[in-house]
């Protein structure tokens, strides 16, 4: 199924008042319900685009005691090389961005495979939020309600064979629609934009392919219509706008690691332990703390969700594999 973007719905559909029931229902099927829809009268394409609410329950066991980074340093404070290398680029240049329709297209070795529509790798009906922190590999983290399900629930149904080991997961790669693609705004990076998690990294619990945030759809800039949501290992694993999940034998290449091998490995586990190179790892700046000069906070070890995964790494020189 194809859900229109109300920037995509003219204004001539809207004020017809049967088409717009209609597209309701439609909307909420899909699982957006827009905070206007409520109120008829005051039915605007724009306020609409704005706030494109999606329904999803609470999850229970994934919160966090921490106050929530405020919606606006989420959505102005992003690193999306396609749209910049800046921190404040993305929420400027993805603004034209048309995240719908979607397709994501499954390879390699696994029983399900072809091009999907997002809506039948991600059913609108099963949205769950949960609070998790996201950590930069550049010291700064935020805490974020977000939307979406679990990777795991996702890679089950795509039903990976025993060749499968890792999974490799890639940004759209199009040039006309994402600005850093062509010449120097992008910051030089290999495109298109690729991860990849070990097989058992990827069925743990916390991963979470994400389509929404603070309960709304994802914004351009944070990645849609669908991102990854890694939470102990640093930000550059959360790759955005994914087009192409592809289940492989070998570790897969990995963007940051192709670009400055010595800084960015394979794991990449958020480790106050291990320095990058060129700064520590053992403090971060918490986004929406106040000033920029706001005492800084002690990294925790796997970003806090070690007892969840820690076991994933038993026996493993983290120095070694960072
Ligand atoms: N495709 C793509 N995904 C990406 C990036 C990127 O440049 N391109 N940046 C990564 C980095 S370094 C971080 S810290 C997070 C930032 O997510 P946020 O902007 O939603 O906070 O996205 C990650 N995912
Ligand atoms: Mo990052």
């Amino acid at each position: 199924m194809i859900i229109k973007r109300a920037s995509d719905i003219k204004s001539s559909e809207i004020t017809d008042k049967a088409v717009y029931l209609k597209r309701r229902e439609f909307l909420k099927a899909a699982g957006i319900v827009s905070a206007s829809a409520a109120i008829p009268g005051l039915l605007s394409a724009r306020v609409e685009a704005a706030a494109q609410k999606l329904q999803y329950v609470k999850s229970k066991k994934y919160q966090l005691d921490e106050s929530l980074t405020p919606y606006q340093d989420v959505t102005t404070y992003n690193n999306f090389y396609e749209f910049g290398t800046g921190k404040a680029d993305p929420a400027r240049n993805a603004t034209e961005f048309k995240p719908r329709p979607w397709t994501i297209t499954v390879e390699g070795h696994a029983r399900k495979t072809g091009t999907f529509d997002l809506d039948d790798i991600i059913k609108p009906h099963t949205l769950e939020e949960r609070v998790y922190r996201l950590r930069c590999v550049e010291a700064w983290s935020m805490v974020i309600p977000w939307v979406g399900v679990p990777l795991a629930d996702v890679i089950k149904r795509l039903q990976p064979t025993s060749k499968a080991r890792y999974v490799q997961f890639v940004t759209l790669h199009d040039p006309k629609r994402m600005p850093g693609q062509r010449g120097f705004l992008g910051g030089g990076l290999q495109w298109p934009y690729v991860e990849g998690l070990r097989l058992d990294e990827a069925l743990n619990p916390l991963p979470l392919l994400a389509v929404g945030l603070y309960g709304e759809v994802l914004p351009n800039q944070n990645g849609a219509p669908v991102r990854l949501v890694v939470p102990w290992k640093y930000g550059f694993k959360s790759i955005k706008s994914i087009v192409k999940i592809r289940f492989v034998e070998s570790q897969p290449p990995t963007t940051w690691n192709l670009s400055a091998p010595h800084e960015y490995g394979f794991y990449s586990n958020v480790n106050p332990e291990v320095d990058h190179p060129r700064w520590s790892q053992a403090r971060e700046r918490r986004l929406g703390d106040g000033s920029f000069f706001a005492p800084k906070r002690p990294t925790l070890m796997f970003n806090g969700y070690g007892e969840q995964v820690a076991h994933l790494y038993r026996g493993m020189d983290l120095k070694k594999n960072y």
